[in-house]
């Protein structure tokens, strides 16, 4: 196994990524820094990531920045988890949800809502953004409630988009959905999925509540 280390805010999206690590049964290092204290606007952060956010892996002294990159790069160390997925087409369906959670749910839904200053330089429209992003989140957490029919999203076996789907779906609770009655499959689903032992045993490292409430 090289040598691993990640950078994660205790609950942010760097859960996915943690999840991943005790998944495949690494020896890494887990850094801890706080997003809403802004313990991460840092010298040393900003020359590790300039982008400034968390996940950060460090593969072998290679910097690893992006949930979807940094999915693949955990995935690549354990074949036989196929943690992207076990058939090709698996595989285009775990980066098609990869792509999709990351950019419009990620981005557009909880980015708007948690930071509407990237989508505009004006404080008197903020409130509208973040009007915009929940009802943009609404929407994501019916597209995923819809498209959730069995134990995982993805194939047959446990998957990145799965440990991903439990990031939004520990937020949604946080920002006050009750997911259980407005998304009963997305929470079927959820439910079981965080006593997972590798679930259970990031959210443990981190500190964090399991349902996000
Ligand atoms: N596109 C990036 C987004 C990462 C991201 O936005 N992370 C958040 C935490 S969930 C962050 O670090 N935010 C810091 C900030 O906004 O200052 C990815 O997929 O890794």
């Amino acid at each position: 196994m090289p040598e691993l280390r990640l950078w994660f805010s205790p609950g942010a999206c760097s859960l996915a990524p943690h999840i991943l690590l005790h998944e495949i049964g690494a020896a890494f290092e887990a850094v801890k820094t706080s997003i809403p204290e802004g313990a991460h606007l840092t010298e040393e952060f900003t020359r590790l990531n300039p982008k400034n956010r968390v996940p950060v892996l460090m593969l072998d002294g290679e910097v690893i920045t992006e949930l979807p990159a940094i999915a693949t790069a955990i995935s690549n160390l354990a074949p036989d988890k196929c943690l992207m997925g076990r058939t090709d087409l698996d595989r285009v369906r775990a980066y098609e949800w990869m792509n999709w959670l990351s950019g419009t749910v990620h981005g557009q839904g909880f980015g708007g809502l948690w930071r509407p200053q990237r989508f505009s330089d004006d404080p008197a429209v903020f409130e509208n953004i973040r009007t915009k992003a929940r009802r943009t989140i609404a929407d994501c957490f019916e597209t995923i409630d819809r498209r959730l029919s069995s134990t995982y999203s993805t194939g047959q076996n446990f998957t990145a988009v799965d440990a991903f789907l439990l990031v939004f779906y520990r937020w949604g609770n946080g920002i006050g959905i009750d997911v259980a009655t407005a998304f009963p499959r997305y929470a079927s689903f959820a439910e079981p999925l965080l006593q997972r032992p590798s679930v259970a045993a990031a959210i443990a490292a981190e500190g964090i509540n399991a349902h996000g409430r």
